[in-house]
């Protein structure tokens, strides 16, 4: 009688992973969240079928959304199909990448895939300042915007790991190494950002801001945006003069 109940909830339990096939992705509001940007575009632009889990991070309902997931703090959190949860962009990333390893996650090269950890974890670890003043807002483009000084040492670093990426890569495409990646992933909610703040860049620097722009893995993103109901903006987004959101920089 009791091994026929253990093979019973053997069995239940296969049924119930059987029927979690896909990814789960916790992720913060779509317009105003650019680390759940960051894992979202893994999942899309590499055709990983998932669904979403929306966590409300900026109407006090955080821990309640993550309790699922504990000790998750923060969003992304991945939930993997065997239900195993991942926490942290980069994490999420790199068990992407181990779980797919011909999926193109990292550049082949082994020199390219280097710098492009590299690029990706001082992104990951940085740009306090960019990140600080100018919160990732995908509705509009902000017109009052005077960069401070601290903000412009940052793009000008970014700047300078872009162009070292384009030296390593192996391809043509507009993205940092040739083929897009984790790196483009990490850089996409900078791009964002130059886009709108309306900060200064130049050269082959506003054309990768560009492809990010034309991305239509972006434009999907807006959308999820624009369709998930928030009863009013963040404080860092109110009374702020704009014009609509730019094609292209
Ligand atoms: N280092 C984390 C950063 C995640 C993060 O700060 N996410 C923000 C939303 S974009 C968040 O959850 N903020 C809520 C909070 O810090 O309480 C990662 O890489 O995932």
């Amino acid at each position: 009688m009791a091994s026929r109940t253990k093979r019973h909830f053997r069995r239940a339990d296969r049924a119930a992973r059987l029927c979690r096939m896909s990814y789960e992705l916790y992720v913060g509001h779509a317009s105003y969240s650019s680390w759940s940007l960051r894992a979202w575009l893994l999942l899309h632009r590499f055709g990983l079928e998932h669904r979403l889990a929306q966590v409300d991070v900026y109407e006090g309902r955080k821990m309640a959304d993550l309790a699922p997931v504990a000790p998750a703090r923060t969003v992304p959190v991945l939930v993997l199909p065997d239900g195993t949860a991942v926490g942290e962009s980069l994490a999420i990333a790199e068990t992407l990448h181990e779980r797919h390893p011909d999926a193109g996650f990292w550049p082949a090269d082994p020199a390219a895939r280097a710098a492009a950890r590299w690029v990706t974890s001082e992104m990951h670890a940085g740009f306090g300042a960019l990140r600080g003043n100018c919160p990732m807002v995908v509705t509009h483009r902000r017109t009052d915007f005077v960069p401070p000084a601290e903000v412009l040492a940052d793009l000008e670093r970014i700047g300078e790991l872009w162009a070292f990426a384009r030296t390593r890569a192996a391809g043509t495409g507009p993205w940092l190494f040739g083929e897009y990646s984790i790196a483009d992933a990490f850089y996409a909610p900078v791009a964002m950002r130059i886009a709108g703040y309306g900060l200064p860049v130049a050269g082959a620097a506003r054309g990768y801001v560009n492809a990010h722009l034309a991305d239509p893995a972006i434009a999907a993103w807006r959308e999820i945006g624009a369709g998930w109901p928030m009863a009013e903006e963040p404080p860092y987004a109110q009374g702020t003069a704009r014009e609509p959101w730019p094609a292209a920089v």
